[in-house]
């Protein structure tokens, strides 16, 4: 486990910040059937964030309008992660030495955090929308090189190449699983085969902070990924300060069942300071 210290000063940075969060990546060597991490292994498989990959990480939920600081802090043994955040831009505002003079800001969606180095950024989420955020190094965008940790995503029925014995070609799509009791179960019957249990389902949507997501929004997020939230402020309220169900598709710009576009939408957005 690993946990920032982080010192604030004593006189608080201008502009304040209305929301602080920290994400730590680290990197694992997790071999196929292994149930602890291989720490000699100097190749890498697994990428997490704050502990989890995606689809298991936590979105970082903000209301619309609200000056957002990020800390990226990579405790990665072996690589860079050059964070990318869509539908924003930040400037970089810190480092693991401390805060940049304001004139010395670079505006960017995407920074690069080396081994040991922390990264701030800042940024006004102005965007309404959910928001992806991740590594763009493109095998830190999955787990073990597939495109998906578990079996989700790939929906090719009768695939020859499903049928290569072994790992991770095992791995396919929900299409073709087959569910017994609680449990889905690949058709593949490969004793390597990736289980999903709904139990494992439920770990990924019932989350507070994700209900109003796009339907099927995990297919999309994994590995180094996780998901800006910027919502407006009732919807903020009503996922954060109550129980009340939220239905997907709340809070997208693109969905699949026509309710429309949340207001102010747009692709992209530079501001200045
Ligand atoms: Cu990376």
């Amino acid at each position: 486990m690993v946990v920032p210290f982080i010192i604030h000063p004593k006189v608080v940075h201008t502009p304040v910040v209305d929301r602080d969060f920290v994400l730590v990546a680290q990197q694992f060597s997790i071999l196929p059937n292994a149930t602890i991490p291989n720490s000699n292994a100097m190749d890498w498989n697994f990428l997490t964030l704050n502990g989890r990959s995606g689809p298991y990480t936590t979105p970082l939920v903000c209301k619309l309008g609200e000056r957002v600081r990020i800390r990226f802090i990579n405790f990665s043994t072996l690589h860079q992660h050059p964070m990318h955040l869509h539908g924003h831009t930040f400037w970089i505002t810190g480092t693991e030495g401390g805060r940049i003079p304001d004139s010395a800001w670079i505006p960017s969606n995407n920074v690069v955090v080396g081994v040991a180095q922390s990264r701030d950024v800042e940024f006004i989420a102005n965007n309404p929308g959910d928001w992806v955020l991740h590594c763009h190094m493109f095998h830190h965008m999955m787990n073990h090189m597939t495109s998906q940790v578990g079996p989700i995503i790939r929906q090719v029925k009768n695939d020859p190449g499903f049928q290569v014995p072994g790992y991770p070609q095992i791995m396919k799509g929900m299409s073709s699983m087959k569910m017994e009791g609680m449990k889905a179960v690949s058709e593949g019957d490969n004793e390597y085969a990736m289980k999903m249990t709904m139990k494992d389902m439920q770990k990924i949507t019932s989350r507070r902070e994700t209900q109003g997501m796009r339907d099927g929004w995990y297919k999309g997020v994994k590995g180094l990924f996780s998901v800006v939230r910027v919502l407006p402020p009732e919807l903020y309220d009503k996922l954060m300060n109550t129980d009340e169900p939220i239905p997907p598709n709340s809070s997208t710009p693109w969905n699949p069942h026509g309710r429309g576009a949340m207001p102010g939408m747009r692709m992209s957005q530079a501001v200045t300071p």
